[in-house]
């Protein structure tokens, strides 16, 4: 009965979305690049066209990497027209240039601005300039705008002034019929995940990342814990902090409008591999925007065989995957961020049935941890669940990653062409997540490790920031469950 009633309300708020706002994209997380975390203000025509081009050489747009974001420090104000203009330096020949050559090679291309008088570097904003600014935007031939949070004068602090300011833009973009992916980027002020979904592709819900794994600092506030009503979200947030933050509404996340945990740090060398795994485990798990944040032009072979690997990214891409939820968190330390002994389980709604499960140690120390099907099926009812009653085959999403030697060939060649990747290499381009997922497709399911039955303790060790990283698939094929009548 509950549970009939939550998905009542749970479709109608859906079809209420679709009605509001659709503009079709993100049905799926958005996948792309930005420069800001590698280049800050550093940027120009010949840094965009250079990276896009890697994005296509080393294999990373045929898994989905689409939308080449331009952010803060490229304009020059704007001109007697009030029309926004692009810095002549940095953009030689403009920016609906740097968009065609980014459709000719496939990929779409994102634009920055700020719902201020000016943007978080202090260059023009679009406060009071919304209608003009999205048409000189879809002028230019943008798909994707990143809007920040900058200089608003004070229209914040509640919900609904937060909600107008950034529902104009919302609207103005619809108006010029360019269907244009909408990011907000108000670092969660007023708790966007409550009421962003009919105006927004996905919303940021913290202050910015910082690359480090667990660092605390005083311009990041909150910590996990009081996230939920962060009054400064700051910036400079560890990837643990993050983690911690949107734990209690990832469920708030649903196809077209995403919960954004801000862009990824894998490559800027600030995090342990084991760290980056995690990192890139949980912001696929919980259904984030994809977006790197590293410098494409100089990728390493780790960094790369991480932002390649199939197996996660379809946790992610899966059109029917739900964002992945925390079942548990075990703590003997105190409630500042990821303290020493901090374990965690999350468990995430695959397509076809199957389920993934993700064991964290965010300690400091190896820690074994343990989970059973009653664990995992707690919300289905335990023990008592048909789901606990099953057999279950357990696929390691990390087994089969990319070697160092494989990615490195690709590096050193500019070029997935004539470097066997075949083994781990997904292209998503010429198969859907979809198709590849039901076709069982080893490189998309991971390596199968062995069975967990009921009653069975499923027990591993894991390194200290690390996370092990499951798919469960029920031996017998798909499962269709009491719930889905
Ligand atoms: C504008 O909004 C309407 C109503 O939600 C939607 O049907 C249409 O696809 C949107 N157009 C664009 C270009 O986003
Ligand atoms: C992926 O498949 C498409 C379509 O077959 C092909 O054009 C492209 O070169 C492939 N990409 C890679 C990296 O192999
Ligand atoms: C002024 O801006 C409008 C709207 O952006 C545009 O249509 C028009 O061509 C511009 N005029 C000049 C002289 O740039
Ligand atoms: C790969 O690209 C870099 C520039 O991005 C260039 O210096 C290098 O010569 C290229 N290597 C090959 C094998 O084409
Ligand atoms: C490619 O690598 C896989 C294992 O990684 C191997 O089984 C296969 O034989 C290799 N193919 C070629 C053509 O070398
Ligand atoms: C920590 O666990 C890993 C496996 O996750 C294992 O390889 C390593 O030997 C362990 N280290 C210690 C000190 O027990
Ligand atoms: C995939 O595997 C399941 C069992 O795990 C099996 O029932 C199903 O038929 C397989 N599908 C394909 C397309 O091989
Ligand atoms: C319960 C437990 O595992 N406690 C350990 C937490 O970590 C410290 C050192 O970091 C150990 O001394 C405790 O035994």
């Amino acid at each position: 009965m509950l549970r009939i009633t939550l998905d009542v309300c749970a479709s109608a708020l859906l079809v209420l979305g679709v009605l509001a706002s659709d503009n079709g994209l993100a049905r799926v997380p958005q996948m792309g690049w930005d420069n800001w975390n590698a280049f800050g203000c550093d940027v120009s025509e010949d840094l965009l066209l250079g990276t896009a081009e890697k994005i296509v050489q080393l294999g990373l747009q045929d898994v989905g990497y689409h939308y080449v974001i331009l952010d803060d420090c490229w304009s020059a104000g704007r001109d007697d027209n009030d029309t926004l203009v692009a810095d002549s330096e940095k953009f030689p020949n403009g920016m609906a240039h740097v968009a065609d050559r980014m459709h000719d090679l496939g990929l779409g291309f994102g634009m920055y601005s700020s719902a201020g008088a000016m943007t978080c570097a202090r260059y023009a904003g679009s406060l009071g300039f919304e209608e003009k600014d999205a048409q000189t935007f879809a002028s230019w031939g943008v798909d994707y705008l990143k809007y920040d949070n900058c200089y608003n004068e004070g229209q914040t602090g509640d919900p609904l002034t937060t909600f107008n300011r950034y529902k104009i833009m919302a609207d103005a973009l619809n108006a010029t019929g360019r269907p244009i992916l909408y990011g907000m980027c108000n670092w969660g002020e007023d708790s966007p995940w409550k009421w962003a979904q009919t105006i927004a592709n996905s919303w940021r819900m913290s202050g910015d990342i910082f690359d480090t794994y667990n660092h605390e600092d005083v311009r990041c506030p909150c910590s996990g814990d009081e996230g939920i009503n962060c009054a400064l979200p700051g910036f400079h947030c560890s990837m643990a902090n993050i983690l911690n933050k949107v734990a209690p509404f990832v469920d708030k996340g649903n196809p077209g409008a995403w919960n954004d945990l801000d862009m990824l740090e894998i490559g800027n060398g600030g995090m342990t591999d084991t760290e980056y795994k995690l990192h890139f485990t949980m912001w696929s798990a919980i259904k984030s925007p994809l977006i790197m944040g590293n410098d494409i032009r100089s990728m390493d072979a780790p960094s790369l065989s991480i932002l390649l690997h199939a197996p996660i990214l379809a946790l992610s891409q899966d059109p029917d995957s739900t964002p992945a939820y925390r079942r548990w968190r075990h703590r003997n330390a105190p409630a500042h961020g990821a303290g020493p002994n901090e374990t965690q389980l999350w468990t995430q709604s695959l397509s076809g049935g199957d389920r993934a499960i993700f064991l964290l140690n965010l300690g400091d120390e190896n820690a074994t941890l343990s989970t059973s099907l009653a664990d995992i099926f707690f919300d289905s009812g335990g023990a008592r669940s048909d789901e606990a009653q099953m057999n279950w085959d357990v696929f390691d999403l990390w087994a089969n990653r990319m070697s160092n030697e494989v990615a490195g060939q690709v590096v050193e060649a500019n070029s997935t062409r004539g470097v066997n990747i075949t083994s781990t290499y997904f292209n998503a381009t010429e198969m859907s997540w979809a198709d590849g997922l039901a076709a069982n497709d080893s490189r998309l399911i991971g390596q199968w490790v062995g069975q967990m039955t009921a009653g069975m303790d499923w027990e591993v060790e894991v390194e200290p920031h690390g996370a092990m990283a499951y798919r469960l698939r029920s031996v017998g094929g798909t499962s269709r469950k009491r719930d889905e009548l």
